[in-house]
């Protein structure tokens, strides 16, 4: 079977680690077993959702590639959980109501990790909220209970660990965890948007060592947990 070729600067590796920003490393997430998302922000009224929440919502499966911006690509991911649009449509849009100009999605993780994504991206066919990889329980290597898959864009949009959801009109109240330029507002791999104000080809050079060292930081800190 001849392969799709890879986005501009990507380079596939065999093993899918878990990684992060090194800070996270030893932040693991507090809770492993109970299920529940805030939602608040510029919206009507807050609301937590549990996993019964979660289990109303069709369940779908999907296979893709995994791009992370320090350009490792793992292919062919088979995960499984619920449409983010479903969650939007069916669940939020009429309980929480957004307002209408709550247009940013901000995802805040059980290990102090945040991510920041425009709803018309989060609304595409095949970003996910999952809680299944190959066909097993999401581990918490990989981001249990639930994460955000959204891979059309780098892997620093695919918040492990999700505890909260936060709408909002501008992005003034989003506390970045890195540093500005580390954080594309949309971070499309199509386009190489891997950070902001800086090139794509440039920020592959100085990401690129990165890479082994930080899988051993976390393959490290995920022992002894
Ligand atoms: N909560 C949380 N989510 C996170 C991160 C993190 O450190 N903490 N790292 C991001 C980055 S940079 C990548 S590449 C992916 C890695 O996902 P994985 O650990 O399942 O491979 O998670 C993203 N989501
Ligand atoms: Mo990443």
């Amino acid at each position: 079977m001849v392969k799709v070729p890879l986005p501009l600067g990507q380079r596939e590796i065999e093993q899918f680690p878990r990684f992060g920003l090194s800070k996270y490393a030893r932040r693991y997430r507090v809770e492993f077993d109970s299920l529940t998302i805030t939602v608040s922000g510029e919206v009507a009224r807050s609301r937590v959702f549990t996993k019964a929440d979660f289990e109303s919502l069709p369940r779908v499966k999907q296979e893709s590639d995994f791009h992370c911006v320090t350009t490792w690509t793992k292919r062919g991911l088979r995960w499984g959980g619920v449409r983010f649009s479903d969650f939007y449509h069916q669940l939020v849009l009429d309980s929480v109501k957004p307002a209408s100009n709550g247009c940013l999605v901000i995802f805040k993780s059980q290990d102090g990790f945040r991510g920041m994504l425009p709803l018309k991206d989060l609304l595409s066919d095949d970003v996910l909220l999952a809680d299944t990889l190959e066909g097993a329980p999401l581990t918490a290597k990989h981001g249990a209970p639930l994460r955000l898959l959204a891979p059309a864009h780098y892997g620093y949009k695919s918040v492990k660990h999700v505890m909260a959801i936060e709408f909002c009109s501008n992005e003034r109240n989003f506390q970045r965890t890195g540093f500005r330029f580390m954080d594309h507002p949309r971070a499309r791999v199509a386009f190489e948007e891997r950070g902001l104000g800086v090139p794509g080809w440039l920020l592959r050079f100085l990401y690129r060592p990165l890479i082994k060292p930080t899988i051993r930081l976390f393959e490290r800190t995920t022992k002894s947990h």
